[in-house]
């Protein structure tokens, strides 16, 4: 070869074809050296990648969409990035650890998603031993196979070992590590941060601030970025700006409690054991307004079933939601803690792990069997981990209903279903509570199947208010089937049902609409109307004292109502009252508006009480302020106290709760 190229020589650029090939030769050889020198972070990174491809796989995501592939092949680079900051033997220590980590958070997630069908995050790590049922069985959620998470970390460590023992030193220089260390940075972050700028473009932030599912978080932001988004927003909330508490304040909130306890009436208010050893139903209506209930369009009722079951129970028409940013769960929360919900963001994900004097629990304790049914995402709304926390002990969610029909916005059972299916299940298993979080009637009311549109909703055809009237009426068909089954399945003489909505439908209703239900359409009723939902209650037996109550309540009202009904004479840390004693209740809204009988105060934006609006909605009149702030106060004051309940977990402290400790 030498020597016949020597014959032939040619000069290009003053070089031989000869020094060329050498030339080639030498920067091949020089790339094989540079690749061998660095040839653990592609395969180790590659690895990592692998291991969230095998949980995304395992839990059943859908990898491998150029959004999701992209952010978590960023985020790997970018981890990886930092070991070129290390000379050659010691970054594999860096690896080793980098390694470890990684597979211990996707491996920590796989098993907690096995059970709980969720990723794990930093403050159910921060009651790790608190998980209910899943202490006990862990070892039967891990398998064998399993080891195939870590067995790359073991052989850096031995190859590591082995470099060190044989002292090994190869150093590569920081003018060969450096460009490289900046380029995998910058690429690695461009593939994070192009896909999750163009999300939040389209989508907005409300993600972020308002996190509402996990796995939604996961699906922007990709496996590690999940973990590094929630462990910030935890150190933020919890460490940073934590919130504080002194111990005055945690005894003046005892005090509070003890107070309410000392003077609890309870026992002597009508009722108090009516519905002693009777199973509980209690179903949480989507979106559902008071409303519809009893009115009419074009002739026709709206919910006639409902209505129906008015006349033979007890109905309250001046029952109020209380909710704020976390919506449905927020609705969920108020019902079974009898809490208020914070100011921003879910309780059940900022606070999932509390220990909370919860219905479920309670009565659980008293030997009910507890479950709760909801057609949806496990997931959504943290439901999977605050759940079991609540002492719900079954969650019968999204893939768990048998063949029932479809119907609502997210396709998936009917109301109807998820109705049928908890009165059979149920019926085996007596006495029972058993807690439906109804989803059919959720904006923006489609796939309603056409044939119960039975409604002639003019003048508003095909307007959202339109199929809101639709999916309502929908709804309330199914109620009527729920009563059917209940009796059919033998449960409805021994059985309290309990029936509200969670919130407003979030849709404008003006004169006009209230006009076509046949409503007032004065601006002082439209107002006092928006965050009113019906509240039902049926006990076997008293059909004959059927009564329309018209105190004002609400959602923080319904499980000492319920633990009322149910004979209870336990005390518990809940702000609520019995609603059957007829009087009218505070009523706290989040955001320091009140509800007390004939008086509505609107709190005013800016967060001074002079600045609200104080109304009397009976005589359709404005007041002056000064008339509400006592009670404008108060609210602030209950409010609050609820705040530091939760964001300092103070039942736990006055149940003495070990920190850490099982909770049932
Ligand atoms: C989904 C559902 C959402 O699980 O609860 O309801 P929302 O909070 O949007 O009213
Ligand atoms: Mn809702």
């Amino acid at each position: 070869m030498k020597a016949i190229d020597i014959h032939h020589e040619k000069k290009y650029n003053g070089l031989s074809s000869f020094q060329m090939e050498g030339n080639a030769v030498h920067i091949l050889k020089s790339i094989g050296a540079f690749v061998l020198r660095h040839i653990e972070i592609p395969i180790l990174s590659a690895l990592l990648f692998i291991k969230i491809f095998w949980f995304a796989q395992e839990v059943g995501i859908h990898l491998l969409t150029e959004h999701r592939l992209l952010v978590n092949v960023g985020s790997v680079i970018v981890l990886f990035s930092f070991g070129l900051l290390f000379k050659r033997v010691n970054r594999l220590l860096y690896f080793f650890f980098v390694g470890l980590i990684g597979a211990f958070i996707v491996y920590a997630d796989l098993v907690y998603f096995r059970y709980f069908g969720d990723l794990i995050t930093t403050p159910v790590l921060s009651h790790s031993t608190q998980m209910g049922d899943i202490s006990g069985s862990i070892t039967e959620l891990m398998a064998w196979a399993d080891l195939k998470y870590f067995f790359d970390i073991i052989i850096v460590l031995v190859v590591f070992i082995i470099l060190k023992i044989k002292k090994v030193k190869q150093y590569i220089m920081w003018k060969e590590r450096l460009p490289l260390f900046v380029i995998a940075i910058i690429v690695g972050s461009l593939l994070v941060a192009v896909p999750i700028k163009s999300w939040i473009d389209a989508n907005g932030k409300n993600l972020f601030i308002n996190t509402w599912s996990n796995v939604s978080i996961y699906n922007v932001t990709g496996h590690l970025g999940f973990h590094v988004f929630e462990t910030q927003k935890y150190i933020n909330n919890n460490i940073i700006n934590a919130p504080e508490i002194t111990e005055e304040e945690k005894v003046e909130i005892k005090s509070y409690f003890e107070e309410k306890f000392a003077t609890n009436t309870s026992k002597e208010e009508p009722f108090f054991g009516a519905g002693e050893g009777y199973n509980v139903m209690m179903i949480q209506l989507e979106s559902f307004h008071n409303y519809l209930i009893n009115s009419s369009i074009n002739g026709k009722e709206i919910t006639p079933h409902l209505n129906d079951l008015i006349g033979e129970s007890f109905y309250f028409s001046n029952f109020y939601h209380q909710v704020a940013q976390g919506r449905t769960s927020d609705a969920e929360l108020l019902t079974q803690t009898s809490l208020y919900p914070l100011p921003t963001g879910s309780v059940y994900v900022r606070e999932p792990m509390n220990t909370f004097d919860a219905l479920p629990g309670i009565l659980k304790e008293k030997g009910y069997a507890t479950s709760v049914y909801h057609a949806y995402e496990k997931t959504f709304w943290n439901r999977s981990t605050v759940y079991p926390n609540y002492g719900f002990e079954r969650f019968v969610g999204k893939g768990d209903f048998g063949d029932y029909e479809t119907a609502g916005p997210f396709k998936t059972v009917g109301d109807e279903g998820v109705f049928m299916q908890m009165t059979e299940e149920n019926a085996d298993d007596q006495p029972f509570y058993a807690f439906t979080v109804a989803l059919t009637s959720h904006h923006p009311f489609y796939n309603i199947p056409s044939k119960y549109y039975e409604l002639n909703t003019k003048p508003f055809d095909g307007t959202t208010f339109a199929h809101y009237l639709h999916a309502t009426h929908y709804v309330d068909y199914a109620i009527g089937q729920l009563v059917e089954k209940m009796k059919a399945e033998g449960v409805w003489e021994n059985t309290i049902l309990m029936i509200y909505g969670d919130h407003d439908s979030g849709l404008e209703f003006t004169e006009k609409h209230a006009k076509a239900l046949g409503l007032p359409g004065d601006p002082i009723s439209i107002l006092n109307r928006n965050d009113k939902v019906p509240m039902i209650i049926h006990v076997p037996g008293l059909e004959e004292k059927a009564k329309t109550f018209e105190n004002s309540v609400g959602l923080s009202d319904v499980a000492p109502t319920l633990l009322h009904l149910l004979g209870n004479d336990s005390d518990y840390y809940h702000f609520g009252e019995n609603m059957l004693n007829g009087e009218d209740q505070l009523v706290a809204f989040r955001y320091g508006s009140y509800k007390k009988g004939d008086i509505y105060y609107e709190a005013s934006l800016d967060g001074s009480y002079e600045n609200g609006t104080c109304y009397n909605v009976e005589k359709l009149e404005k007041l002056p302020v000064g008339q509400c702030l006592e009670d404008a106060q108060r609210t602030r004051e209950i409010l609050n106290m609820s705040d530091k309940i939760i964001l300092h977990d103070l039942i736990a402290e006055w149940r003495k709760v070990p920190k850490n400790a099982q909770a049932d």
